[in-house]
């Protein structure tokens, strides 16, 4: 069994820069992650297979980026029963409009959390994975908090002005 416990996938290389984002987050959390290209219409059967042993393999988390007529995410859901958050990429005339409505439109039963298009959305899938993760590991709630304890003394207020109390506790 691999120590991953996050499948990033892609539909492409081209989709590298945005997806290799997701990991970095992950580092931050120091949770293991593997990363793979295969696409749902270019390679259908090692998609298939790849779902079908993702379990088994240790993975617990499956972010899926892909283009244009993005139906990564929405497969791999279907093939398996782990989480999948889909991350939609720009890269046509449309934007990332095209892929964010294909992955965001799954119907009922076979659920693909959608976040943002691009390298932002990339990275909230890395954060979003997290938080998944830590309701089962004590490490990963602990970088959790402090990621968010950081997060939350990024402000600037004015002088003489009373938050009541600083600033939230989140946990
Ligand atoms: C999708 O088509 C990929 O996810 C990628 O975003 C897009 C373009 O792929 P390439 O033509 O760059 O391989 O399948």
């Amino acid at each position: 069994m691999s120590s991953a416990r996050v499948g990033i996938v892609m539909g492409s290389e081209s989709d590298l820069p945005a997806m290799r984002l997701c990991g970095e987050v992950l580092d931050e959390y120091g949770i293991g992650w593997e990363i793979a290209v295969m696409s749902a219409h270019r390679a259908p059967e090692v998609v298939r297979a790849y779902a079908a042993q993702a379990e088994s393999r240790g993975l617990r988390v499956l972010v899926a980026g892909a283009g244009a007529a993005a139906h990564l995410p929405g497969v791999l859901a279907s093939l398996t029963p782990l989480p999948v958050i889909g991350v939609p990429l720009a890269g046509t005339p449309l934007a990332g409009i095209d892929s964010l409505l294909s992955i965001v439109q799954m119907p009922p039963g076979v659920p693909v959390a959608t976040v943002a298009v691009g390298e932002m959305g990339a990275r909230n899938a890395g954060h979003l994975a997290a938080r998944i993760l830590a309701l089962g590991d004590p490490d990963v709630a602990a970088a959790l908090r402090a990621l968010r304890q950081e997060m939350s003394t990024r402000v600037r207020l004015p002088e003489g002005f009373d938050a009541g109390g600083g600033a939230p506790d989140p946990a």
